[in-house]
């Protein structure tokens, strides 16, 4: 029997601050001792060793602090990303991770550029505490800790979560480590190989060391004998694939861990990569070589389920509802406080006196979330742990905000970690290009019926502390009006772009399919209307 219990890492004082007091604390006895003490000593002489020594300490922390480093990578131009801060090296939370942050990094550390980003511990747990979490930059920064994060030390995450980047090589003009020119160009290639075509196309698998035959960890039989699959950078998309593949249906649960055993067993693949549509294992990708390179090994297990949540966006509503709203920036200080403007808003904040006055361009719509699957999507939050968020009070829907969601499933002794979700849904405004220019950032969000259709009845509301979720044929609407259901178009000259509504994108949630999880629409934006036509579903 699976039962839940839930902690918070909140509230938590980062190790390092508490050594800063202790420190200070130390220095303020020394002091009144000196005083009580040696009186006849030279005052000077007193302060300059004093102020000496606070000098340095401060200069030595300021040399490092907000420095970056890759580890535990083939090469030195990936790994996961580990950040300083108070004189202590921290993970990056995968949460909200992608190639904006990931080329900030990169640029940091010197490299040319970013190849792609990675989540879900692609390169080993990490065994350090996260710095930081939901990290949100323009791209321009030139040091990741000059992004918006959530505070330093704040997070929801577990040791499977943590983040990491693939660089391109050094510019050639400066580059910051003496490498040999063969071995740089060498090192430019992505090395991703097909499963099939490296290790076979008949991947058989099979679960063991589970309580029922729906979980355990995945073993499967390459070229090499049975064995198992490395923890490294398994996900709900990778244990979609696996469920689907043993004709167990689909992924409720992906996990890195040792619980269901297998640390003794030959490990013969390591890093696998699906995209969540592959019909077997032999379709996705993995690391030539199958080693674990964590520090802490861990193998691949699942739960499946046959019934499985299954959202899709609802492109009409879409279309019909979108248009434009200019507002002055004095009514938007709440969905400021939630991340909801861009980049260019926060600076004009801190560089204008008359910020208040000045106004931004909205692009609202309605985004309508059906649940077109066989069993409800709830998301992962014991009710206990929502917060109240004081902006949204008079809102009679979208009353809570849930953040810093945690929820732990106990197999055994040891808890294990199911993901949470912050980000219920991405609106991003993509160029010609592809590039992302404007995007929206919903991270308050309530689900619950708003309407139902083929008989279906109503059952989760919001209001009163209500539970939370999408029934099966229900939709959750959030209306146009609503507080942060845009994207700020402020800085978008007009032209033709890309909108892209994407639901669940992190894919933390399990889900059946996540092939309609994105809308991807043609935009037209002039000076004083937009369009919005032509959508198709896709993956987020
Ligand atoms: C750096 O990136 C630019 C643009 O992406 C490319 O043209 C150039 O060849 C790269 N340099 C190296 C050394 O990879
Ligand atoms: C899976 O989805 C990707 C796009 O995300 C697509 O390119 C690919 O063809 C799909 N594969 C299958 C087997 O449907
Ligand atoms: C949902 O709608 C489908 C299609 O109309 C129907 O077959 C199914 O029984 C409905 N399920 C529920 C739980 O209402
Ligand atoms: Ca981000
Ligand atoms: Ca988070
Ligand atoms: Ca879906």
């Amino acid at each position: 029997m699976v039962t839940a219990a839930t902690s918070s890492y909140r509230g938590r004082r980062p190790a390092a601050e508490i050594l800063m007091a202790i420190f200070m604390l130390v220095l303020g006895l020394l002091s009144i001792l000196e005083q009580t003490v040696d009186c006849r000593r030279a005052v000077k002489h007193r302060h300059h060793w004093k102020a000496n020594l606070i000098k340095n300490y401060l200069k030595n922390h300021k040399s490092l602090e907000g420095m970056v480093r890759l580890v535990d990578g083939e090469t030195e131009y990936e790994g996961n990303v580990e950040i300083m801060h108070l004189g202590k090296w921290g993970a990056i939370c995968d949460d909200e991770w992608d190639a904006r942050e990931g080329q900030v990094v990169c640029r940091q550390l010197g490299y040319n550029g970013t190849s792609r980003v990675t989540h879900n511990s692609h390169f080993g747990q990490t065994a350090r505490k996260y710095w930081l979490d939901n990290t949100q930059c323009g791209g321009q920064e030139m040091e990741i800790s000059e992004c918006r994060f959530d505070s330093w030390g704040e997070n929801d995450c577990d040791p499977s979560e943590a983040a990491g980047v693939v660089c391109g090589s050094p510019e050639p003009e400066k580059p910051k480590y003496s490498v040999p020119a063969v071995t740089v160009s060498a090192k430019k290639v992505i090395r991703k190989y097909r499963i099939k075509d490296t290790s076979g196309s008949d991947i058989e698998l099979r679960l063991a060391g589970g309580r029922t035959s729906e979980e355990g960890r995945v073993e499967a039989k390459t070229n090499d004998g049975w064995g198992v699959i490395c923890g490294d950078g398994f996900g709900v998309l990778e244990a979609l694939v696996v469920c689907r593949s043993i004709g167990l249906g689909y992924a409720a649960a992906a996990f890195q861990t040792d619980k269901f055993g297998g640390l003794d067993l030959p490990v013969v693949l390591s890093t696998v990569e699906c995209a969540g549509n592959e019909s077997s294992l032999a379709g996705c990708y993995h690391q030539h070589k199958a080693t674990c390179s964590t520090r802490k090994e861990t193998v691949a297990a699942v739960v499946c389920a046959r019934e499985m949540a299954d959202l899709a966006v609802n492109v009409d509503e879409l279309i019909r509802s979108a248009y434009l709203e200019d507002r002055q920036m004095y009514f938007l200080q709440c969905a400021m406080e939630e991340n909801c403007l861009a980049s260019s808003a926060y600076q004009l904040r801190r560089d204008e006196i008359d910020w208040h006055l000045i106004t931004r361009r909205l692009l609202r719509f309605t985004a309508k979330i059906t649940n077109v699957g066989t069993a409800p999507f709830r998301p992962a939050v014991p009710k206990h742990l929502w917060q109240f968020h004081q902006c949204h009070m008079y809102l009679s829907k979208h009353a809570n905000t849930l953040s810093h969601r945690h929820r732990v499933l106990r197999v055994g002794q040891k808890p294990m970690h199911y993901h949470s979700m912050e980000v219920f849904a991405t609106f991003d405004v993509l160029d010609g290009g592809g590039m992302k220019v404007a995007e929206g950032h919903k991270a308050s969000f309530c689900l619950e019926d708003n309407q139902c259709t083929d008989g279906a009845k109503p059952a989760f509301a919001c209001a009163d502390y209500g539970d939370q979720g999408i029934s099966v044929n229900c939709s959750d609407i959030y209306r146009h009006n609503i507080d942060c259901q845009w994207v700020d178009v402020t800085d978008l000259n007009p032209g033709l772009y890309t909108l892209k509504v994407s639901v669940n994108p992190e894919h933390k949630i399990p889900e059946m399919t996540y092939a309609n999880n994105a809308a991807v629409c043609s935009m037209f934006y002039s000076e004083t209307f937009v369009k919005i036509h032509d959508c198709v579903l896709q993956n987020p």
